[in-house]
């Protein structure tokens, strides 16, 4: 901190900037899977060494980059609060042990909501982050490659390069529907990555993490990093990367149980829950596995009855 407003007053007499780095927030390894001998810490992993490789390459992230800012990646995390997206400009997911919870979801899209950006690449990416930010999470699997499907996507036509044409696909899911947020760029038999904008924010959904991985290990996952993805990866970077001089103030501490989210958990809770599931609110999908249904009345319940 005191470097960087060293630079600034430097600058100030020499009439240049600096630009602040984007700060990268990412869950620690708690959170993040390992299957074999790979493991999808996105920061000290070996899955997604080389995107992160490319991240770090100051010809692509820094001054006189690619984009002007450098790559700072914030002390990992094992959830997301929003003390924890205070830190950071971008979030990063992929592979996570254990669902994001709704507090967690509810976090990042007030975070995206405030101007943050938001990038989940991952199986579950959509089921668990589709529903807060509009769109439908498809019930099914998704097959067949991969076919860009929007040239003028800000992530298919970026600072990195255009991509087109078709991608080679492994397991995957997708949408039934983005929503009026999102708008789709690639699909197989179903769309399986788009933009959000909501509020001041940004956010991209790609319901694949070997997509981004040049690694493979039978029965784990079957890398597929070519230079298209990796250009759709570092063009999503630069895309939900707010100005500089973004901070996001959200605070206090969020309970499951609490579904009116006014501090308390009482009896309240149990009638606005049950509103929120009978409007099929985003919320209301206790469990995070994109669908609203029985299972989540149990669940709420059980958390309910644990309290906070
Ligand atoms: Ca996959
Ligand atoms: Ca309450
Ligand atoms: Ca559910």
């Amino acid at each position: 901190m005191k470097i960087h407003t060293f630079l600034i007053g430097l600058c100030l007499l020499a009439s240049c900037s600096v630009a602040q780095p984007i700060r990268v927030l990412t869950l620690d390894s708690s959170r993040s899977g390992v299957c074999g001998g790979i493991d999808y810490n996105i920061l000290t992993g070996n899955a997604f060494a080389a995107v992160r490789g490319a991240m770090d390459d100051p010809g692509n992230f820094g001054g006189g980059g690619v984009v002007d800012r450098e790559i700072a990646w914030a002390a990992q995390v094992p959830v997301v609060t929003r003390d924890a997206l205070q830190t950071c400009d971008v979030v990063l997911l992929s592979s996570n042990l254990t669902r994001l919870d709704v507090c967690e979801r509810r976090a990042l899209f007030e975070f995206v909501d405030a101007g943050g950006g938001v990038f989940m690449f991952s199986n579950g990416a959509i089921s668990q982050m589709g529903l807060p930010l509009g769109a439908t999470p498809a019930p099914v699997n998704g097959s067949g490659n991969g076919l860009i499907t929007d040239e003028s996507s800000p992530v298919t036509d970026g600072p990195f390069g255009a991509v087109a044409g078709t991608l080679s696909m492994a397991f995957h899911r997708g949408f039934d529907a983005v929503g009026p947020n999102g708008s789709a760029f690639v699909a197989s038999d179903i769309d399986y990555g788009a933009t959000f904008e909501v509020g001041a924010g940004r956010a991209v959904l790609y319901g694949d993490e070997e997509s981004f991985m040049a690694i493979s290990e039978n029965g784990c996952a079957a890398g597929m990093l070519t230079n298209k993805e990796l250009a759709i990866f570092l063009n999503t970077v630069a895309f939900i990367a707010p100005d500089p001089g973004f901070e996001f103030t959200g605070s206090g501490e969020c309970c499951p149980a609490d579904a009116n989210q006014d501090g308390e958990v009482n009896t309240i809770d149990v009638l606005a829950f049950l509103n929120q599931w009978n409007g099929d609110e985003a919320f209301a999908d206790i469990n995070g596995d994109g669908v609203i249904n029985t299972q989540d009345v149990l669940a709420f319940l059980n958390l309910w009855n644990g309290g906070c």
